[in-house]
């Protein structure tokens, strides 16, 4: 069953010019782009977004943090990417991610983590409602997909 979810470049990976290096890394995995973008959020989309946080301590940081500078948002589409995304961008806590996954590889701070990606089918369909139109969405053949899946 195909599936969708959202990625972000948080402004921490923007700002140190990690863009590419982070949708690089996806992109090379095999994961298929279906959205991309470049924007800044807002409060009332930072609280929507992180709708089961809003009443944490950490939360006023968190959002100054996320709507302090522009961030990248892509959509990825196809089996299991849900799981292949949290996988290759490792624990929320850099210090516990796995060498080799994108934050333990570009951060040091819970923070400062570089890269969000939904953590479940449905808040990927939640959140990519959020941040793209269904015009902003692609739906496409890729020529590749029978080296990548069988
Ligand atoms: P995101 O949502 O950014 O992909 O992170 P996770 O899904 O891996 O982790 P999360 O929802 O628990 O945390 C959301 C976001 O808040 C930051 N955070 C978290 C923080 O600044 N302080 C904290 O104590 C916690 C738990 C980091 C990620």
């Amino acid at each position: 069953m195909s599936e969708r979810t959202l990625v972000l470049v948080k402004p921490d990976g923007v700002q140190r010019g990690l863009i590419g290096q982070v949708l690089s890394r996806l992109e090379a995995r095999g994961l298929k782009l279906i959205g991309l973008k470049l924007m800044q959020m807002d409060d009332a989309l930072a609280t929507q977004h992180y709708a089961e946080h809003t009443e944490k301590p950490f939360f006023p940081g968190l959002r100054a943090f996320i709507t302090s500078g522009p961030l990248v948002a892509a959509a990825f589409e196809g089996e299991k990417v849900v799981q292949i995304v949290r996988n290759t961008m490792g624990a929320t806590n850099p210090v516990d991610a796995a060498p080799g996954s994108i934050r333990a590889d570009f951060g040091v701070d819970l923070g400062r983590n570089v890269i969000h990606g939904s953590d479940s089918p449905e808040s990927g369909e939640r959140e990519i409602a959020l941040f793209f139109d269904d015009a902003e969405l692609l739906s496409w053949s890729r020529d590749t997909e029978p080296w990548i899946r069988e």
